[in-house]
């Protein structure tokens, strides 16, 4: 694979076809060059600030607290530009979180639109942290020719190699950690998709998915823009409007979660006749829809099919690797698997002994999947131990198990960690909730747990003990923790013993509270 970044290719489209559009939003058009040119003039701007030492930005980390669209992508390049690592934050999360990610990377720098900066006005900002505020654009989008102005950009040595980006994903260790991936390593993560999917500049995305996450940032964004194509920005939006969104916008990808492909499937349902016909009509356009970040139901996939007469393409992916497996996109799309490997990317199945299994050409085989490739994440930011652990050598361990079947097709069984939980696609640490919710003045004791649901996947759920002559109602626990904790992690039952069930070695018995609800 060659060694390009994205910043190189989306300057590389700027050139080639300046006028062609890189991303609408709300009706807004933002072309490749006015695209390449926004990011120059914002670096600029972040550049000539005398409170920094523009020689010494490469490195710093960077938080983008931008609406998703072209301002959002500006200020990515903008960063990049500089050498300054991106670390995209959630629009919806609330302000706890956000401080915990700032202070975790130590970002020197956050950039913001206006929406998210009103909503930090009674903020205390993090010592050290400068605001860099850029305007809520594309209604104005003059941003000049692609001349930086009197000041030029500071030269940065080794772009490839050096830190990009940094996404904070839950693990079974409690807070989030940053994953910290390359521009090479980026750069590998989409060809690998553009080969695999045969993505081109003639494709046009509908996004729904938020962009603090790979599946919105790399395979949607990073993608179409590699390829030169169009990404329409939609936003999360009710079922019925991202229906009318398919008949009105014609785009020919779209890419969600299973919880997505559910909602608008039961909105299909309850639809007029007149509707679900237009509605039907809606999707001739696409080539290709894509679903994953969690289970991919197979009766929701045969729902999927008889609506709309695509059968969804699964695959598998993780916020440390990018994705790695794919159904194919010629071929037959086996429901409830994963698919193969995806190009550059090795995958092995190893035993509870940590061996290797070898493939088997008579039988299936299980066990854990570990994953190796060129874009595989470098590290976890300041958490060297819990990077040398999540390693066996260049092999990533993914902690999801896993049967191959014979043909080497791949079939997701579960995760090995009961802590971990996936909801609306997000994956969310049950120790993470447990700890929090501890600091409740009322709440002596808990375990959180994943209960199955339909819609979500999993819901997250709390077995509660409180303090003696006190009690504690499901609302009043969702309103003290939406200050702290983002909305999809909020618990959506609870119950209340009066001790937690545990184990010879004092661990709580999770899958036994299961039962409880
Ligand atoms: C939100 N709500 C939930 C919930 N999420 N309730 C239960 N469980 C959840 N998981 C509630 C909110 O509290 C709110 O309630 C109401 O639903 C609407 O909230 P919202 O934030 O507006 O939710 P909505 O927009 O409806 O979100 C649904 C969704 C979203 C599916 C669009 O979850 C989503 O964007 N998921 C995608 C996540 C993603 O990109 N994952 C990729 C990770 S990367 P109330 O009472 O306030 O109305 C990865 C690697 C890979 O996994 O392979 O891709
Ligand atoms: P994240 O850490 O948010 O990137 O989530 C990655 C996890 O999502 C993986 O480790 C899997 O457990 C899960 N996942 C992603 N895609 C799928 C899929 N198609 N089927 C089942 N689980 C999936």
């Amino acid at each position: 694979m060659k060694s390009l970044t994205l910043l190189d290719q989306v300057d590389y489209q700027a050139k080639r076809f300046p006028d062609r559009k890189a991303i609408v939003w709300d009706n807004v058009n933002w072309t490749y060059a006015e695209l390449a040119s926004a990011s120059i003039r914002l670096a600029s701007e972040i550049a000539e600030r005398p409170e920094y030492d523009r020689q010494h930005l490469a490195g710093e980390r960077v938080a983008i607290l931008v609406k998703p669209g072209g301002l959002w992508m500006a200020s990515i390049l903008a960063c990049w530009r500089l050498g300054m690592v991106t670390v995209p934050l959630s629009v919806s999360h609330p302000i706890a979180e956000w401080e915990y990610v700032l202070s975790d990377c130590g970002c020197k720098l956050l950039v913001v639109d206006a929406l998210h900066l009103r909503k930090l006005s009674d903020w205390t900002a993090l010592p050290g942290l400068r605001v860099k505020e850029v305007d809520t654009v594309g209604e104005e989008h003059d941003f000049g020719n692609q001349d930086s102005g009197n000041s030029p950009l500071p030269k940065i040595e080794g772009r490839p190699t050096a830190d990009a980006q940094i996404i904070y994903t839950s693990g079974s260790t409690g807070r989030p950690k940053g994953v910290v991936t390359t521009h090479s390593q980026i750069a590998a993560q989409i060809q690998s998709l553009i080969e695999a999917w045969q993505w081109s500049s003639s494709d046009h995305i509908l996004n729904v998915l938020p962009l603090h996450h790979v599946h919105g940032i790399v395979n949607v964004y990073y993608c179409a823009l590699w390829s030169g194509a169009q990404v329409t920005e939609w936003g999360p939006s009710e079922p019925g409007a991202l229906w009318a969104a398919f008949c009105q916008v014609r785009p020919t990808l779209f890419m969600a979660v299973p919880t997505i492909y559910y909602r608008l499937t039961r909105t299909f349902e309850s639809a007029s006749p007149e509707e679900q016909i237009q509605w039907k009509s809606g999707c001739d356009s696409f080539r290709l829809m894509v679903s994953g970040s969690a289970a991919l139901r197979t009766d929701l996939l045969h729902d999927w099919k008889n609506i709309t007469r695509h059968t969804l393409l699964e695959r598998y992916g993780m916020t440390e690797i990018g994705m790695a497996l794919s159904n194919p996109l010629h071929g037959e799309r086996k429901p409830g698997h994963v698919g193969y490997p995806l190009p550059g990317v090795s995958c092995r199945v190893v035993s509870d002994q940590g061996e290797v299994i070898n493939h088997s050409t008579s039988e299936s085989i299980t066990g854990e999947l570990q994953v190796k490739g060129p874009g595989v994440f470098s590290r976890y930011w300041n958490r060297p131990e819990e990077t040398a652990k999540s390693f066996d050598g260049d092999w990533f361990i993914t902690g999801d198990a896993v049967e191959r079947t014979s043909e080497g097709l791949f079939r997701i069984v579960g995760r090995l960690s009961v802590d971990i939980i996936k909801s609306g696609g997000y994956k969310i640490s049950a120790l993470e909730i447990e700890e929090e919710l501890r600091q409740h003045p009322v709440i002596e004791d808990c375990a959180v747990i994943g209960l199955p649901d339909p819609q979500w996947g999993q819901q997250v759920a709390a077995v509660l003990v409180v303090r003696p002559g006190f009690s504690l109602h499901l609302e009043e626990l969702r309103s003290w923790g939406k200050q702290r904790l983002a909305a999809y992690k909020l618990p959506v039952s609870i119950r209340v013993l009066e001790f937690l069930p545990r184990n010879a070695m004092g661990k709580v018995v999770k899958p036994e509270l299961i039962s409880l609800f």
